[in-house]
């Protein structure tokens, strides 16, 4: 893929590889931490604990009763999506009570992933909301489980009022190459952005 054309803050060139920062953001338990896991060529470094019992009010396992872990601080892992393209992923919390640290995490992001549930399409309405107030461009990836039902992307765009041009995908977060293609996506997407940036208005 030819990235050239492409400086903002966030990316740096070192020889003939530029290196981005991308984010892996969405709701509680909508599988950030699994896509990190599958795509990265590094063993990731996660910052997982265990579930208290004092979350489950305001986190309900709804769908992901066998979740037993959950990420305190984030996850971090590295892809190369060609011999010039190495992207730096930065999975975030959550759960509610580390969202505080989201703005830190954010700092230099070229793009996001948003991750929706659409068993809990709510979990994720913040996390749109945050890359629409730190100016982060975004894709929605639809993390599908067993028992998701099949919403025509009209219908989700609606549901989570995003703009038109923001693409809708569904993947397996478990899957290496379905993540991948989502990252594909996102770069594609920033690209189209950047193009439109500089045409004449
Ligand atoms: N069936 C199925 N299970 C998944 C999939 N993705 C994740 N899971 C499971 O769903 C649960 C949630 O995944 P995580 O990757 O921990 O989710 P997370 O978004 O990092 O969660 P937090 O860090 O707590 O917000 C785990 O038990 C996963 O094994 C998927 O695509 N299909
Ligand atoms: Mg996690």
């Amino acid at each position: 893929m030819d990235f050239k054309g492409f400086d903002r803050p966030g990316s740096s060139t070192a020889g003939d590889t530029r290196s981005v920062k991308v984010m892996i953001a969405g709701g509680f338990g909508t599988g950030k931490t699994t896509m990190v896991r599958a795509v990265s060529d590094i063993k990731p470094l996660t910052t997982e604990e265990t579930l208290t019992q004092a979350s489950a009010d305001v986190d309900p396992l709804i769908g992901v009763a066998d979740k037993t872990q959950t990420t305190v601080s984030l996850d971090f892992g590295k892809i190369g999506l060609n011999e010039t393209l190495m992207l730096y992923l930065f999975g975030t919390p959550g759960q509610e009570r580390f969202w505080f640290l989201w703005n830190g995490l954010f700092k230099g992001a070229l793009g996001a992933v948003v991750l929706v549930d659409t068993r809990r399409l709510a979990s994720s309405f913040r996390a749109i909301e945050e890359m629409e107030r730190q100016k982060v461009p975004f894709v929605i990836a639809l993390n599908v489980f067993p028992d998701s039902r099949d919403y025509p992307v009209d219908e989700i765009r609606d549901a989570l009022d995003i703009a038109p041009h923001t693409p809708v995908v569904a993947f397996d977060a478990r899957d290496p190459t379905a993540g991948r293609d989502v990252l594909v996506t996102l770069i594609r997407h920033l690209k189209d952005r950047s193009a439109a940036a500089l045409e004449p208005r």
